[in-house]
């Protein structure tokens, strides 16, 4: 029996594994505060890949010439991409080889991708999915607090709030057992608002839907803050002491009366003034946003115009109340702090910053000027591959970027123009089949390493079983790459020696994770950092007295609303958006092979009026058509979607060949949620 976490979202189920046999049985741990014995459906099937006979269990290597797959020793694989990395390097420079990791690591992992990048390769460009992810949440976070951690708060804290506001989330899908903290609050009086252009699982169990445009939620934030500010709802006293910068938010929100908002976001005034009400009836109001609101290219003005209507509240660091983000993959939030993000070190320090390279370099034992500068967010690394004075290798761990990048049709050719494309994964995803060389790993169950959950609580996930012959972990194979390309510092393959490093890393920094250690985790149910030393109780809390900028205030940003970037037209009539189902995770490469999860391959959302006026009906095929791509799919004809919109999710091939590449300018995040769409039969 091994107490460990689910490998999928961030809530990151407590569960235990126990061997029945030659099966591996799974249960729900009701220790564990944030699951409390519950787990979803992708949760309790979560072993059946393990056995799956589309596990990958050697090392294979492409022809491209006849593309023919090799399998060979994991010591010629190893020797095969170092050789060429080391090729590539010595004739294109170091910023040659690219490096893409994802927010699934461990923070082991995640550490010693920055890491490999920076002291074995020397490589500015590194980047992770995690920007296609919070990104725009972290980065008005920093903006706004001085710190980005999804949730300022213990998630169990919902249960105490009065008022709970989802802006783009569908947690009922998307993290089913967290609706149990908001059952418990409403069955104690709360009232829970959902903001989402369809009447999702999560709407159904709210007191109030608003149903939006898509792309609007700007608008109607500002517009909330006009209705607060005008029935004198501000906390003068809270933005006075605690804040700054308020007067330029006041007069941006003065600009968006409600019949104005109406007109931008197709939510009457009357349910405007009833949520402006009920955000002015208690002290205890959380706000929280997800992808919905994020995935954007103004997401980060969307989140900070959130941000500042929680402010204008008196919100943030008052008891079960306050803004947060919450995050998504299962280290969505470690993975951004450890520094797999092209601008950032370990402990959430930033590449730029000449203490912090000092700092990291001496834990690294190398010259701080050795430490390459900041590289390209996410997307804008995929368009620079094999370009010219692009990257000519792109070394890819965790993510399916064939599958889940936005726009896959540019992804799929900048990848075709790479010398070498190397892909470590479990199983033969959709990017690895584009792949030269295919490095087949272990998986959760296989391994150990710390995750940080959406609350900022770092867990320990606990080898369960040994690793079917032929794989090797992530920390075994960037050791094998680091040594053979004779790289300086040390490449443990053992997850505690690495997370003991990491702790160093990150002593001082804004995530400092120095006073967490892999006993005292097993210990507490994991540990919220900052941590900076062993006696640091930890902080579940945040803010309660300052916030993190020097001069501990929150900074009110005056955002307006500029709308998304791609409106609907004649031709592209409806907005077409993308995101989930309960049965699927992410690009489906894990999920879609396990055989008892449904796998329904994509389908198009759509309101009875529009099926109506392109004469679809349910269950028929629909092509859907956008300036990138078309999607043919069948129809699901629904109620519960707005009649200008469509939605499709994204867990197989087809979403990305439609959803836009335009990107916030701050966080570099996609605008997957909007784009304009033609629907035809
Ligand atoms: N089942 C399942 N669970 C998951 C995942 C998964 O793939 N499958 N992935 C995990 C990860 S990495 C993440 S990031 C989270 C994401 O969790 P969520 O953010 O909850 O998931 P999404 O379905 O992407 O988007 C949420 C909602 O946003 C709505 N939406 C679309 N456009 C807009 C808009 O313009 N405004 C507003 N207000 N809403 C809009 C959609 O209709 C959708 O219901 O889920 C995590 N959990
Ligand atoms: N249209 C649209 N596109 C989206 C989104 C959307 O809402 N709409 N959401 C975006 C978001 S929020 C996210 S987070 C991304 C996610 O999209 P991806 O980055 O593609 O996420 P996954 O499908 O989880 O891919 C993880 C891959 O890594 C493998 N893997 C799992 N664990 C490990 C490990 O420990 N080591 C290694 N080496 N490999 C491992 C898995 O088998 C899988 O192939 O998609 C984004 N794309
Ligand atoms: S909610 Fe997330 S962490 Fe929990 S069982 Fe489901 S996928 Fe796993
Ligand atoms: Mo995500």
């Amino acid at each position: 029996m091994t107490d460990t976490h689910c490998p999928y979202c961030s809530l990151q189920c407590g569960m235990t594994l126990v061997r029945e046999g030659r099966t591996l049985a799974v249960q729900a741990r009701e220790d564990f505060p944030v699951n409390e014995g519950a787990l979803c459906r992708k949760g309790w099937t979560a072993t059946g890949l393990r056995s799956s006979r589309e596990r990958l269990t050697t090392p294979l290597v492409r022809d491209r010439a006849t593309d023919a797959w090799t399998a060979v020793s994991w010591d010629e694989a190893l020797d095969v991409v170092a050789g060429r990395l080391a090729v590539i390097r010595d004739e294109h420079g170091a910023d040659a080889n690219a490096v893409f990791g994802g927010g699934g690591l461990t923070n082991e992992k995640a550490y010693q991708l920055g890491k490999l990048a920076r002291v074995a390769l020397g490589t500015r460009m590194i980047d992770y999915n995690g920007r296609w992810c919070m990104s725009s949440a972290a980065s008005a976070g920093n903006q706004a607090f001085g710190v980005d951690r999804g949730l300022p708060f213990p998630l169990a804290d919902v249960e105490q709030a009065d008022v709970v506001v989802l802006v783009g989330s569908n947690i009922a899908e998307t993290m089913p057992p967290a609706v149990r903290h908001l059952d418990r609050a409403r069955e104690r009086g709360a009232h829970v608002v959902v903001v989402d252009p369809r009447r999702t699982l999560t709407a159904d169990r709210a007191d109030m839907h608003v149903q939006p445009v898509p792309g609007t939620d700007l608008p109607l934030a500002l517009g909330l803050l006009h209705l607060v500010d005008a029935a004198g709802g501000v906390d003068e006293k809270y933005v006075a002491t605690r804040t700054s910068g308020f007067d330029d938010v006041r007069s941006a929100a003065a600009a968006w009366w409600p019949e104005r908002v109406e007109r931008v976001t197709g939510i009457a005034v009357a349910q405007l003034r009833e949520l402006a009400t009920l955000l002015m009836s208690s002290p205890r109001v959380m706000v929280m946003t997800a992808r919905g609101a994020e995935q954007h290219a103004d997401g980060t003005a969307t989140v900070l115009a959130w941000v500042n209507l929680s402010l204008a509240l008196g919100l943030p660091g008052r008891p079960f109340a306050g803004y947060g983000c919450l995050t998504g993959q299962g280290n969505g939030q470690g993975g951004r702090e450890h520094g797999q993000k092209a601008d950032q070190l370990p402990g959430y320090r930033m590449i730029d910053d000449p203490a912090a390279r000092a700092h990291v370099a001496g834990v690294w034992g190398v010259e701080a000027d050795s430490l390459p500068g900041k590289g390209l967010s996410a997307y804008e690394l995929l368009m620079s591959l094999g370009t010219d004075g692009g990257p000519r290798s792109l070394l890819v761990l965790g993510s399916n970027i064939a599958v889940s990048a936005p726009h896959t049709a540019r992804v799929a050719e900048r990848l075709a123009a790479l010398d070498l494309l190397v892909v470590a994964d479990i199983v033969m995803s959709e990017t690895a089949a584009l792949a030269d060389v295919v490095l087949p790993v272990t998986q959760w169950a296989e391994e150990t390493g710390t995750m940080t959950n959406l609350e900022g609580r770092v867990i320990l996930r606990q080898q369960a079983v040994t690793p079917p012959d032929g794989v090797r972990s992530d920390l075994e194979l960037m050791a094998g790459i680091a040594e053979r390309l004779g790289a300086a510092s040390t490449w443990s393959t053992d997850p505690e020696e690495v997370f003991d490093e990491l702790r160093r890393a990150s002593a001082g920094g804004r995530a400092d994770y120095a006073g967490i250690g892999y006993a005292r985790i097993r210990a507490e149910d994991g540990v919220f950092w900052p941590c900076p030393d062993a006696d640091h109780p930890g902080t579940p809390r945040l803010f309660e007295e300052s916030f993190f900028h020097a001069d501990g205030l929150a900074r009110f940003v005056a955002v307006d609303h500029t709308g998304p970037v791609e409106p609907v037209d004649g031709e592209f009539p409806v907005h077409l958006t993308t995101g989930r189902v309960l049965a699927q995770y992410q690009s489906g490469a894990q999920t879609r092979r396990i055989k008892d999860l449904p796998d329904t391959g994509p389908f198009v959302e759509l309101h009875p009026f529009l099926a109506l006026r392109v004469g679809a009906h349910d269950g028929d095929p629909v092509s859907v058509r956008t300036r990138r791509g078309v999607l043919r799919a069948p129809a699901r004809v629904v109620e519960t979607i707005r009649p200008d919109t469509v939605f499709v999710p994204f867990h197989w091939v087809g979403a990305n060949r439609l959803t836009s590449d335009a990107l916030d300018p701050s966080s570099g995040m996609p605008e997957f949620k909007v784009c304009a769409a033609e629907v035809t039969t």
